[in-house]
């Protein structure tokens, strides 16, 4: 937002913190951000319980998700309530919910491939979850002419998946983690992005 630091800001939108900073009590999943964070602890506790009371958002609209897939929606929601380290890919939009978003975050291949492989006997109506759900009933149900089919139907690709459901969040990349060139959804110990960060602020100048 009013960040001169593009290494170490929060995106202005619904419920990042307006600086980052440490945070004792991140939950389960977050608990690898807790040294510096744009979650707070309820944030990451309510991502545990049911994405509904963060968003309204239910991942549950084709029945139930299973527990593999579920994780790795969970560590989204970490990944993008918490992290202080993209800056380099933060813009401005005009929506009624933030005024922030991240767009083209190059996302490790195995995270991507993982989430994917986890998720592809599930299943889905819509492949942007960001826009059309029928909001009716309070929550996310899928819309008219929108029919639950196999997640493999509405994904073929976990490159279609990552870049799709979140509007292009993401960007799908062949790069592994251990290139220190894409950004980790999973990590454990001290957060190795701020480094692809600061590489791609340096390559974008
Ligand atoms: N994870 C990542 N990586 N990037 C994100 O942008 C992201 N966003 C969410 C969760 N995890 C993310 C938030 N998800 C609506 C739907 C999903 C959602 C937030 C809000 C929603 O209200 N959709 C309306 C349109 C609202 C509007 O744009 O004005 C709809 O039409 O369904």
């Amino acid at each position: 937002a009013l960040s001169l630091d593009k290494l170490n800001m929060c995106m202005d939108a619904k419920h990042h913190k307006e600086e980052p900073g440490p945070e004792g009590q991140l939950f389960s999943q977050c608990s690898p951000w807790r040294d510096n964070a744009c979650c707070t602890g309820n944030t990451t506790e309510t991502a545990h319980l049911e994405s509904s009371y963060l968003y309204n958002f239910t991942w549950n609209h084709c029945g139930i998700m299973s527990p593999g897939c579920l994780k790795h929606f969970i560590q989204d929601t970490c990944f993008y309530e918490c992290s202080p380290h993209l800056g380099p890919w933060i813009q401005e939009v005009d929506q009624s919910w933030r005024k922030e978003r991240i767009l083209n975050v190059p996302l490790c291949m195995e995270d991507c491939h993982s989430w994917w492989e986890d998720c592809k006997n599930d299943f889905t109506c819509k492949n942007n979850w960001h826009y059309g759900w029928d909001w009716s009933t309070g929550h996310n149900r899928c819309p008219k002419g929108s029919r639950c089919r196999k997640w493999t139907e509405v994904y073929p690709t976990p490159k279609s998946m990552c870049e799709e459901i979140w509007s292009n969040s993401f960007q799908y990349t062949t790069l592994s983690k251990s290139s220190g060139r894409c950004m980790q959804m999973w990590f454990t110990g001290e957060n190795p992005n701020k480094k692809v960060a600061q590489y791609y602020l340096n390559s974008a100048r």
